[in-house]
């Protein structure tokens, strides 16, 4: 018998898209499913020819949270977090490449914050975003307690981390939680299209722009502005910034290939 795959993987020219495949089960993490996407993202950090990576669910959830009947991750929810969920939680921080959540519908507990951990988070309207967490008697992981209050403000954050009520596609994307809310026909299309559209664009930079606006949100202004020159120096000997600006001034497209 051969074991179920519990991350799909497929390219669309420069695009990888990883989806979550335990639907019977909402997606939930287990440690199996764990092992299978940090293999994933490792692959796709240093395929060259990978340049965008969308993540999705299969079904009808994105990802339910830690599966709540995994016997394997053991009983020390502590040393789980630090095992898995932190070292997850700095991965997808640290890809070389744009990171887009397609979040095609519930994104509970660790499933929400992974999807908020990426760079953009694209979500079907009839999605929803739920800080589990406090319906078990836990504090948000995956760095929830880090991005929450960034990408919402402290009220909004310890709002949603204290009820663990459900958040409407729509009303995360009025709140500024995600990027955009699209009607659920369209949302692979869109996110593949972004997608797309981002593989074409200096990825380097990209990632660059990630990590500079991260740092710069715990440091003071004098800090950031020496941050991005030491940053800008690196992306001035890029070989993309001399082919954006040679691509601007012979009217041309630019081809960027760094990584
Ligand atoms: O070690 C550690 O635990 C530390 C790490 C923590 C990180 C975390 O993520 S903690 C948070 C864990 N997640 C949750 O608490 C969410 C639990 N799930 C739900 O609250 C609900 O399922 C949803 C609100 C997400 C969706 O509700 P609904 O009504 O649409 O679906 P459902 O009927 O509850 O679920 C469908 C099936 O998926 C069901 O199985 P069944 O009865 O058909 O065999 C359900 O048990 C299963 N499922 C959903 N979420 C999980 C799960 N099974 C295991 N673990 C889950 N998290």
């Amino acid at each position: 018998m051969t074991a179920e795959v519990l991350v799909l993987s497929t390219d669309d020219g420069a695009v990888r898209t990883l989806t979550f495949n335990r639907p019977a089960a909402l997606n939930s993490f287990t440690a199996a499913m764990h092992r299978e996407l940090r293999s994933a993202l490792d692959h796709a950090a240093d395929d060259k020819s990978v340049r965008c990576l969308v993540i999705t669910g299969a079904g009808r959830a994105f990802c339910a949270g830690q599966d709540l009947n995994d016997t394997e991750m053991g009983d020390d929810v502590g040393a789980v977090v630090e095992r898995i969920y932190k070292p997850l939680a700095l991965r997808i921080r640290s890809m070389p490449i744009p990171v887009i959540a397609a979040v095609n519908g519930v994104a509970a507990g660790a499933g929400a914050n992974f999807a908020f951990g990426c760079d953009l988070v694209m979500a079907a309207r009839s999605a929803s975003f739920i800080q589990a967490f406090s319906k078990i008697a836990l504090i948000p992981d995956c760095g929830g307690t880090w991005l929450l209050p960034r990408l919402v403000g402290r009220a909004r954050a310890l709002g949603l981390a204290i009820t663990g009520d459900k958040l409407p596609a729509e009303e995360a994307e009025r709140i500024g939680l995600i990027w955009r809310c699209v009607d659920d026909a369209v949302l692979m299309d869109q996110s593949m299209a972004l997608a797309q559209r981002l593989s074409s664009m200096p990825v380097k930079a990209i990632a660059a722009t990630r990590r500079v606006l991260d740092e710069a949100v715990m440091i003071s202004y004098a800090e950031a502005l020496t941050l991005e020159a030491r940053v800008q120096a690196e992306m001035g000997h890029g070989s993309d910034f001399h082919e954006g600006v040679a691509a601007f001034l012979e009217k041309r497209a630019a081809k960027f290939s760094d990584r």
